[in-house]
């Protein structure tokens, strides 16, 4: 473990058994990693499915955490929360899922590797990750891409609602 602390994002997903209730306990779940704990989290927004538009409307959030964890460490305990909030990995790609948690940004690091692309490359045009992260680091800059700012200004919020709880 590192002995230095690194601010990480991390987005979280759900369109599964009460999306509500997966996103609220993935992020105590965040929270409960080693060497980790959440600083902040979003609002909950229901938001429109990409991909395969014969599935239920999602629930998006973003955290943040700060973490001893490297990059790849943090990779795989999200993955065993998946895997704990019953997330079946045999489905359709962007096909629907109890909890998917996805490793947005690691400090200013950039990795792109057969386990980890960092920052996600989904983070651009994705207004159900942009909009949540603006809300808790609307001062971001994301490596190669610019400020969060700009990226958000060219994303609309199509589909995307503030959730109300
Ligand atoms: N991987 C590489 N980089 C990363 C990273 N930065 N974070 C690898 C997380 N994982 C990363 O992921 C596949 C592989 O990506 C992993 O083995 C990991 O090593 P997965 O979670 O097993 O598969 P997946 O999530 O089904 O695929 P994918 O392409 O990552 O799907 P997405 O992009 O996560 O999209 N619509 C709405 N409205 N809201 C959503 O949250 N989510 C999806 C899933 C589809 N449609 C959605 C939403
Ligand atoms: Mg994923």
């Amino acid at each position: 473990m590192n002995s230095m602390l690194v601010r990480a994002y991390v987005a979280l997903g759900s369109n599964l058994q009460d999306p509500v209730k997966q996103i609220r306990r993935a992020v105590s779940a965040m929270d409960e990693l080693p060497g980790t704990c959440c600083v902040a989290a979003s609002s909950l927004y229901r938001s429109a499915p990409l991909g395969p538009q014969d599935q239920a409307e999602y629930v998006n959030a973003v955290a943040a955490i700060d973490t001893r964890l490297s990059a790849h460490d943090l990779l795989v305990e999200m993955q065993r929360v998946e895997t704990r909030h019953g997330r079946m990995r045999h489905g359709e790609r962007w096909g629907p899922r109890t909890l998917d948690l996805d490793l947005l940004l690691y400090g200013d690091e950039t990795h792109e590797d057969e386990k980890l692309t960092v920052p996600h490359p989904g983070l651009p045009e994705r207004n159900f990750v942009l909009y949540p992260l603006r809300e808790i680091a609307p001062w971001l800059h994301i490596p190669g891409l610019g400020s969060l700012e700009a990226l958000v200004g060219g994303c609309p919020d199509v589909g995307l609602q503030p959730l109300a709880v």
